[in-house]
């Protein structure tokens, strides 16, 4: 990890701990952004978003998107791999590390899952040790600008060393669970673990 001169933390290097080249096996780069989600934006008010946190915490937040964005934040150029196989190097996130979170909020010892919550009913799982890390991010902000509705605006998360899916848009809450439950892709038959380096894209 290197903290560049202009601020930016750049993590793109994470993938030596996971394998030999920066684009994963079976993926393809591209500069363009598609856009992927089940159905579509959600209509939705930026103005009055709210964001909680809950379960297995000490200190359960309920909370608007203005009080989030209060916590320490800062800028990452991360990758982007998405399980259909395109991958997207070097974008800037802005937001509020799960780590600074998972903090913030107290999270208990008996704590070893985590389910993200989104606007469109969508769900996501990890376990919590994945999600501990300085590169998973609530972003607001993407290369400067205010994070696309169709990207997940006004707040998604980010998990470069995930595959995409475990990066919910438009997220409204994380819930710290003692058990692994199963989110919506993975009822699915997609992997828990879905490490882009492992192939992990399905279960
Ligand atoms: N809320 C929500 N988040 C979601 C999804 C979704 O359907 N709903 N799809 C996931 C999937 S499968 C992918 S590949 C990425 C795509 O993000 P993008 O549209 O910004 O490229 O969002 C993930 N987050
Ligand atoms: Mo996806």
């Amino acid at each position: 990890m290197a903290e560049a001169t202009d601020g930016v933390r750049d993590v793109t290097d994470l993938y030596r701990e996971f394998g030999d080249d920066r684009l994963p096996p079976g993926q393809r780069e591209t500069t363009a952004f598609p856009v992927l989600d089940k159905g579509g934006t959600p209509s939705m008010n930026p103005e009055t978003w709210s964001f909680e946190a809950w379960g297995a915490v000490e200190d359960p937040l309920d909370r608007s998107l203005e009080s989030l964005r209060d916590l320490p934040s800062e800028t990452q150029r991360q990758d982007f791999h998405c399980v259909t196989g395109w991958s997207r190097f070097d974008n800037e996130f802005t937001g509020v590390t799960f780590p600074t979170l998972a903090e913030r909020v107290g999270v208990t010892d008996d704590a070893a899952h985590v389910m993200f919550h989104a606007a469109d009913g969508y769900t996501t799982d990890l376990p919590l040790s994945a999600c501990l890390r300085e590169e998973v991010m609530f972003t607001w902000e993407l290369d400067g600008e205010p994070l696309p509705a169709d990207h997940g605006g006004p707040l998604r998360v980010v998990t470069p060393h995930r595959y995409a899916y475990k990066g919910a848009k438009w997220v409204t809450g994380v819930e710290f669970l003692a058990e692994s439950e199963r989110g919506y892709w993975e009822r699915r038959g997609y992997s828990v673990t879905a490490n882009p380096w492992e192939e992990d894209r399905y279960a």
